[in-house]
């Protein structure tokens, strides 16, 4: 097999192929948290210090094994989860590498239903940050057990004391240390392991192989009082244990590991560890308790999902006995290797060159060339276990989120639900050749990215895509531009507005010409008056008396119908009023449909001078969420903004606004907010209604389109 690109390679067939590890021996976990916590630079030092990298990576020179694509490396930030594995002493484990940025925090909530815990990485300067509890958060909803890590604690400012604070204060009185760092700052040398009571000491920046110590004599004391909290909690829990715990005063290892392992399994106890990464200091000890603490997917009760729309929730054991189940939760779109399916074997075992079916699509897919992903690399395996995590090329008909398993034994495991987009861009392609290419590169950058839309706004017939903000739209188009080779421009949409009335109306439409042998003839009367919002159209027909045939009548209605399509005062569509058509007149030789219809559009224009027609606006619903120290400088904000505040919430140090604000308002949200708040803000914005623009506004959006369309042409007559 031959090399496959910058993105994706396939090691060399001569390669020693892979141990194959059964459930119990497997470990997955996310690397979850805020940006800049130091995520990928601790795997990079996780998979140095197992030996699965002979080099260690750093994330500032663009050598991490899980920040790989392009957009990554040139913005040194995670942008995808990036998937690794390494085996420590009997153990694997499949490392996920999780985005903290809220653009693409979503990523970190896809990765959870294929993880059995979540490593909450935190700043050893900052504590819990933004981000920190929006994963948290997360893990509620999937109730993924959680190991805490307090990382760059080598940093100037770093202080565990600090951040434990702020942990707890977040995340309550389950949170506890296990461990204690040895020094801090530049003087930073190990960690003591409140559980067996022994110190770990390490050369900053060496070989990230911890040297079994005694407990330095200053911290013999805050060590031991640690201990007995650590001890006393998870005593708590367990009546056996609180048994023993009372008769002898304290747990020996052998409880206390077991007993440990079960509370962190069932979420009742949050333990916190503490790391360098860059200095490579701590990260085996990661490695140790994720063996000892973390659950092996083996030891979920089941895994549920559903069959065939007809309300059945069939369930899985995750072993190997049962009928062979994965759940694709990542797709790259590989220039070379064309799409790359990430999966989690659920439940029976994945042989290669298997055949499988996919349950959304009712197609069979081929199971060829299954491997284990390291960033990039493809190291090919022949089967893989219930529990394990792997990936497969060249999938016909199957997107992330989708199940394949044996046809006789059809499930569909949960999708993960996302929020909407929050922003919109108009995208138009440079040039002729551009066209064609933008549709088909967006296609399949949507494969990879839950988060992209593309679609053609039926109002303004602009092409449009959305996505979580600015830098999510930039990374797409330079994505393809790169590797679609396909150049565009980017504008704020249009705002979609409409037209409707506030007055009433009763009019004549009449149309009649005379040329040579046949005329025209239409003739109607009408009534107009304003629906409530969303009335949209309403069109009765009171003709009594045959004074317009009933054949003729579509027709008036028809020609109101597209007059109303094109606007009246700025060519957005006229919506929420009714028409009652009560009277008219025909001829029998010269009346026809398009006569009719042409009434109808008079009428239409007679109604609107005298109806106070006036524009109207989508209104959004925004939420947002920011540090206290900026809420007051947000809502000075959407107050600028017309915003109208509903309501003011508070979370862990954060403030979360609720406001009404028009969509014309926060066409660049997004790259304010950013600026506004360093970065450390974040909202989510849906569509809720619309309303009446402002008198002054008016004028303005009239005069705006008008210019834009060029001058008016009057039509017909
Ligand atoms: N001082 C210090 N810097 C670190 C450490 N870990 C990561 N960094 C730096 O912090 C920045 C962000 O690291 P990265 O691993 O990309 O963070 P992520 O966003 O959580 O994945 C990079 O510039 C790293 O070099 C650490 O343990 N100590
Ligand atoms: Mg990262």
């Amino acid at each position: 097999m031959s090399l496959l690109g910058d993105v994706f390679r396939r090691v060399l067939p001569e390669e020693p192929k892979l141990k194959v590890y059964s459930g119990e021996n497997v470990r997955n976990v996310a690397l979850v948290g805020h940006g800049h916590a130091g995520k990928t630079q601790l795997v990079s030092a996780m998979l140095y210090t197992s030996g699965a990298a002979a080099k260690m990576g750093h994330v500032d020179d663009g050598s991490a094994t899980t920040d790989y694509d392009d957009e990554e490396t040139s913005r040194q930030m995670s942008i995808s989860t990036g998937v690794a594995f390494l085996e420590w002493g009997k153990t694997k484990i499949n490392i996920l590498d999780t985005p903290g940025f809220n653009m693409f925090v979503h990523e970190a909530k896809m990765a959870l239903p294929v993880v059995d815990a979540a490593i909450v990485v935190v700043d050893g300067v900052a504590g819990v940050e933004v981000v920190t509890q929006r994963v948290w958060n997360y893990c509620d909803e999937y109730n993924t057990p959680r190991l805490i890590v307090v990382n760059r604690m080598d940093r100037d400012r770093a202080d565990a004391a600090r951040v434990l604070e702020s942990v707890e204060k977040a995340f309550g009185r389950n949170v506890i240390p296990i461990e204690l760092p040895i020094g801090a700052e530049k003087s930073l040398s190990g960690v003591v392991d409140l559980v067996r009571m022994k110190a770990y000491t390490y050369e900053l920046g060496g070989n990230g192989k911890g040297k079994e110590t005694e407990i330095p004599a200053n911290l013999k004391e805050q060590a031991q009082a640690a201990h007995e909290r650590l001890v006393e909690l998870v005593a708590e829990g367990d009546d056996a244990l609180m048994e023993k715990f009372f008769e002898a005063g304290t747990l020996r290892e052998e409880d206390l590991v077991p007993a440990l392992h079960n509370a962190i399994r069932e979420d009742k106890i949050f333990p916190v560890i503490f790391s360098s990464g860059l200095g490579n200091i701590g990260a085996d000890r990661i490695m140790d308790f994720i063996v000892d603490y973390t659950p092996a997917p083996s030891e979920h009760e089941w895994v549920t999902g559903e069959a065939g729309g007809n309300g059945d929730s069939p369930r899985r054991h995750e072993t190997d006995a049962e009928p062979v189940s994965l759940y694709v939760f990542k797709t790259v779109q590989d220039p070379f290797a064309g799409r790359i399916s990430y999966f989690k074997v659920f439940s029976g075992v994945v042989k290669n060159e298997s055949s499988v079916q996919n349950f959304r699509s009712n197609s069979p897919e081929k199971l060829s060339h299954i491997s284990l992903m390291q960033g990039k690399t493809a190291v090919p395996i022949n089967e893989l276990h219930a529990g394990d995590i792997g990936a497969v090329a060249k999938l016909k008909d199957t997107l992330t989120g989708d199940t394949l398993g044996e046809k006789t034994a059809p499930i569909q495991y949960p999708r993960v639900k996302l929020p909407e987009p929050a922003i919109t861009f108009a995208i138009e392609p440079k040039s002729r050749a551009d066209e064609d290419k933008l549709g088909p590169g967006l296609h399949k950058l949507m494969e990879e990215d839950a988060m992209l839309r593309f679609f053609r706004d039926p109002q303004t017939k602009e092409f449009l895509i959305a996505g979580t903000g600015q830098q999510h739209i930039e990374v797409t188009v330079s994505k393809l531009k790169k590797r679609y080779n396909t150049q565009v421009n980017l504008k704020a949409p249009k705002v979609p507005y409409r037209e409707t009335i506030r007055g009433k109306a009763d009019v004549q439409g009449r149309h009649k010409k005379q040329t040579g042998g046949h005329g025209q003839f239409g003739d109607c009367k009408i009534k107009m008056e304003p629906l409530p919002r969303g009335g949209d159209f309403e069109f009765v027909n009171d003709i009594f008396g045959g004074a317009i045939p009933k054949n003729f009548i579509p027709a008036v209605e028809k020609g109101i119908k597209d007059a109303a399509a094109r606007g009246y005062l700025a060519g957005y569509p006229v919506v929420d009023f009714k028409v009652v058509l009560y009277d008219g007149s025909y001829h029998d030789v010269d009346s026809n449909d398009l006569s009719f219809q042409l009434a109808g559009r008079i009428a239409f224009k007679k109604a609107m001078e005298v109806a106070k027609p006036t524009l109207l606006e989508p209104i959004m619903n925004v939420e947002i969420t920011v540090p206290d120290d900026f809420a007051g400088s947000i809502m000075g904000d959407l107050n600028s903004r017309r915003g109208r505040i509903q309501g003011m919430d508070n979370k862990a140090g954060n403030t979360i606004v609720k406001a009404e604000v028009p969509m014309a308002e926060m066409l660049t949200y997004g790259a304010d907010l950013t600026s506004m708040t360093q970065g450390r803000g974040s909202f989510n914005m849906e569509m809720h209604h619309y309303d009446i623009v402002p008198g002054q506004l008016q004028e303005k959006i009239i005069e705006k389109s008008k210019a834009d369309r060029g001058e008016v042409t009057e039509e017909e007559e």
